[in-house]
């Protein structure tokens, strides 16, 4: 009888890409503690943890109302037992002892930093905590380890963990739509990533190109950083082609195969200056950035948006979601 008098517990399906998760939802408080604990876990390389933590975020932005009572939480799909205790110790105190010791921990901190650098990911970060570097001078002063891309990564490092806002993201798709139309009249430039969610800000641009009639973008993608390049804006370009079509490795993965170029692109302030501005060595009137482009032919457009829309989360439950239908429906 006692239950009768609660709220209706509240159904929620177990794919996150079934369910609606609005970008501001009612749980913020709790969820950036979990999220916390899951980026701490995949710094150990504890994919299981990193995705379980994950899994009861995403559950939480789900919600319709803020949990106030850990009662609310019967019923929920993925609310691990480790993720009840965090829970309910910030119902009860405002704050995690884990969660707080684990951000002022030195691993924490360090890892946090070095994966902050474009082209270092965990393992790379891990092996140099190993090493004992812990700050970016120590990096420098050991630069014969570096890539090409984490020098231009570190250099850059103090605009490129400034958020991209918006606007900015708008502007520097107008310079590229400029661009991409010169060289091939009719092309389209789709701004996909976190802005495509809605999101007022991200750590980088995420561009796809396209045009109506197949094939004609073939070729696109390097006179368009060529032309960017002669106009003083590429910091940094790696083009990555695709492979051949034929090699079935790739489709086992969670990688798509499209031709695309990871960037830092010189975004000026004032964009009348920009054609004669040297690469990099401006006055600060201007910010490095993040961009990536993808280029597909239209046939494959949809797949592209998707697949680059994301979250990475989303992506990663549309694929389980797919996969288990699959294996259902074979049984
Ligand atoms: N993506 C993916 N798997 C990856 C990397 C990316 O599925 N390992 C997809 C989903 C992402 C999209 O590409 O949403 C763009 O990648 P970003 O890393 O730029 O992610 P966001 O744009 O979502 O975040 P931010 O706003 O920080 O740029
Ligand atoms: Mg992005």
């Amino acid at each position: 009888e006692l239950l009768k008098n609660q709220v209706p517990p509240v159904s929620m399906p177990a794919y996150a890409c079934q369910r609606h998760t609005p970008l501001n939802h009612h749980n913020f408080h709790l969820t950036e503690a979990l999220e916390t604990l899951a980026e701490a876990a995949d710094f150990e390389g504890s994919q299981g943890r990193f995705i379980s933590f994950h899994r009861a975020a995403s559950v939480l932005k789900a919600l319709p109302d803020p949990i106030t009572n850990m009662s609310q939480l019967h019923g929920l799909p993925h609310i691990g037992d480790h993720s009840s205790r965090i829970i309910q110790e910030l119902l009860e105190h405002g704050v995690s002892n884990e969660v707080e010791t684990i951000k002022l921990s030195k691993r924490y901190q360090t890892m946090k930093l070095f994966t902050q650098i474009f082209g270092v990911g965990v393992k790379t970060a891990d092996r140099w905590y190993q090493e004992g570097l812990r700050t970016l001078d120590d990096l420098q002063k050991h630069s014969r380890k570096l890539t090409r891309q984490q020098e231009a990564g570190i250099h850059h490092f103090e605009d490129l963990n400034t958020p991209v806002y918006r606007h900015e993201a708008d502007a520097i798709q107008q310079i590229v739509e400029e661009v991409v139309q010169q060289m091939l009249p009719g092309a389209r430039v789709i701004l996909a990533g976190g802005f495509r969610r809605g999101k007022p800000h991200g750590h980088d641009v995420d561009f796809l190109i396209t045009h109506p009639v197949e094939g004609l973008e073939a070729g696109l993608l390097s006179k368009v950083m060529g032309r960017l390049e002669s106009q003083g804006l590429v910091l940094y370009r790696h083009t990555q082609s695709p492979k051949n079509p034929d090699n079935t490795a790739f489709q086992s993965t969670a990688m798509d195969d499209y031709e695309k170029c990871f960037s830092i692109l010189w975004f000026p302030k004032s964009p009348t200056t920009s054609s004669h501005l040297e690469a990099g060595e401006s006055s600060r009137d201007g910010k490095a950035v993040r961009v990536d482009f993808v280029v597909t032919p239209i046939s494959q457009f949809a797949f592209a948006l998707l697949g680059w829309t994301g979250s990475q989360y989303f992506e990663r439950e549309l694929r389980r979601f797919s996969l288990n239908r699959e294996e259902a429906a074979a049984e």
